[in-house]
């Protein structure tokens, strides 16, 4: 039984879809983190108060990206991540870890940008510098699809899971996400899926 730790539209999304992908029984233990305070019993288990987290027979793992790969590992009839020694595994990992290092954060920096300087002054240079960061991250991940199905190749993995998470959090003020026609073609295949619409279901209910 695993529960994650979450919420509606968060990070949480990815590995929400990966539990309804793999169809494991799960609970989804929401997090307010609308304000600074977090439940001191939630900080045990996330000390930044960050999500998600999940926890599975006791053990404690954090990180969007490494609970999505985690539970499609152990979920290998699923077919979310390439086999250890397929050839698509290494394109895998690689964006798997872009997608969380790069992407997100550079998205991070552009929602929390007050966040990464003592001034408050500095904010709106900082988003903007993020806004166009992530432009260029956008073009690289774009130009790295090209005309492949899916960021690894043939089959939908955790990865295209990730992409579709993010293009959802798209700043609507920056460039649409239609412009990088690769990417929205793999969000719109995976916007398809059963779990993932049920997913997004489920995160809008509340
Ligand atoms: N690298 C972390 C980032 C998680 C993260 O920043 N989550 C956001 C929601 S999308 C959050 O918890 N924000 C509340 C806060 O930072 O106070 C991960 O991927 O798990």
């Amino acid at each position: 039984m695993f529960r994650l730790y979450g919420s509606h539209g968060s990070a949480s999304v990815l590995p929400h879809i990966v539990l309804e992908e793999v169809g494991a029984a799960y609970t989804f233990v929401p997090v307010d983190i609308s304000g600074d305070a977090r439940d001191p019993e939630y900080l045990k288990l996330n000390p930044h108060g960050r999500v998600p987290t999940l926890v599975h027979d006791g053990q404690v793992i954090i990180e969007t990206a490494a609970i999505a790969m985690y539970l499609a590992d152990l979920h290998p009839r699923a077919g979310l991540a390439p086999k250890l020694d397929a050839r698509a595994r290494g394109p895998y990992v690689q964006w798997m870890v872009y997608l969380t290092n790069t992407w997100q954060e550079t998205m991070l920096a552009y929602f929390y940008s007050d966040r990464l300087s003592t001034d408050p002054m500095d904010a709106p240079r900082i988003k903007a510098k993020a806004g166009q960061k992530l432009d260029a991250v956008l073009r690289i991940v774009d130009a790295g699809l090209g005309k492949s199905k899916y960021l690894s190749g043939d089959a939908v993995t955790t990865a295209d899971l990730f992409l579709f998470m993010l293009a959802g959090w798209h700043p609507t003020e920056l460039k649409p996400i239609g412009a990088y026609a690769n990417i929205a073609r793999v969000r719109d295949a995976v916007a398809m899926r059963p779990a993932v619409q049920r997913t997004m279901t489920l995160n809008q209910a509340a």
